[in-house]
């Protein structure tokens, strides 16, 4: 889906999901492994505000595992309480329920000493396009979901997906937008999907996302497109994945454009590697 980010837009989501939070305990900010940087949107603390956040980071499947721990690391130290997981991994889905649930216990704590009735923990997912907002929702609801509609009170209107555990899911993910001024952070939001295609230019994505693989995942990238070394210059290592893959136009030029899709696809499919394109900020001393 091609969302574009007008400031009158994104003025309009800020205010709907502002108004969503309002209903829920826990603010859960789903971000790419891959890019826990870069598919960060640059406003969500000022959105969350003082709500109880939790930061999930999904796709772990295709993010360097290493990389992913250190992400982890950074958050906690920030203070956030944060978990990793591959919504492809049904063993993840009672972790990801311990964090939310004990995210959402002051909360609950508190409402009960207050001297009300004990009720489930209200959570809402937030994330850029493709992050895995709505696969999310389906993994942890699994087969349990039941949808409430029109729950009364201040959640009216809302749509709940009931979870048997004391956990109530608000259906409508906040769907927030990237980081833009960042050239570097859009390159890799586009080399992961988060960016819709036909918003940027597939070579300089492709170009950069070959001089990171380089160094990345050296091997995986000479097995998978069977070159023999790595040429220096990423514009001739181009040219040889597709001239392996046989993308070639007629003369037997190779057709830049359809490697470059081929790259693309192989690489959101996790084929060049599980790879993490952000570096942890380096620590000051
Ligand atoms: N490998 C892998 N793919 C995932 C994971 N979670 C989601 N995906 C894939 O990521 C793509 C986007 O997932 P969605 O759930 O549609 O993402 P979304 O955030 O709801 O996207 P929008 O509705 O466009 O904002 C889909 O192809 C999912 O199958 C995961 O943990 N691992
Ligand atoms: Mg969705």
């Amino acid at each position: 889906m091609l969302i574009q980010w007008f400031p009158g837009h994104m003025a309009k989501t800020k205010r709907l999901i502002e108004e969503h939070l309002k209903s829920v305990d826990v603010a859960a900010e789903l971000l790419d492994a891959r890019i826990p940087f870069s598919g960060a949107n640059p406003m969500v603390e000022e959105l969350i505000g003082t709500k109880a956040r939790i930061v999930i980071l999904n796709k772990a499947d295709l993010a360097d595992p290493v990389m992913t721990k250190k992400w982890e690391e950074y958050f906690r130290k920030k203070g956030a309480s944060v978990v990793s997981i591959s919504c492809k991994d049904g063993k993840d889905r009672k972790k990801l329920l311990r964090i939310i649930r004990e995210a959402a216990l002051p909360v609950l704590t508190k409402w009960k000493s207050r001297g009300f009735k004990a009720r489930s923990a209200r959570v809402m997912i937030l994330g850029i396009p493709n992050v895995g907002k709505s696969t999310l929702i389906n993994f942890i609801a699994g087969a349990a979901m039941t949808r409430t509609a029109n729950t009364p009170g201040h959640t009216r209107g809302k749509q709940w997906v009931k979870l048997s555990d004391g956990l109530d899911l608000l259906d409508t993910p906040g769907v927030l937008w990237p980081k833009f001024e960042d050239q570097e952070a859009a390159l890799r939001l586009a080399a992961t999907g988060a960016i819709a295609g036909d918003v940027f230019d597939a070579h300089s994505v492709v170009i950069s996302l070959l001089d990171a693989l380089k160094k990345m995942a050296p091997q995986v990238l000479m097995e998978k497109y069977k070159l023999k070394e790595l040429s220096d210059e990423v514009e001739i290592l181009l040219e040889e994945i597709g001239r392996r893959r046989g993308c070639l136009l007629p003369g037997g030029v190779v057709d830049f454009e359809r490697t470059e899709t081929l790259v693309l696809h192989d690489f959101r499919q996790g084929k060049l590697g599980r790879v993490t394109l952000d570096k942890v900020p380096e620590e000051k001393e």
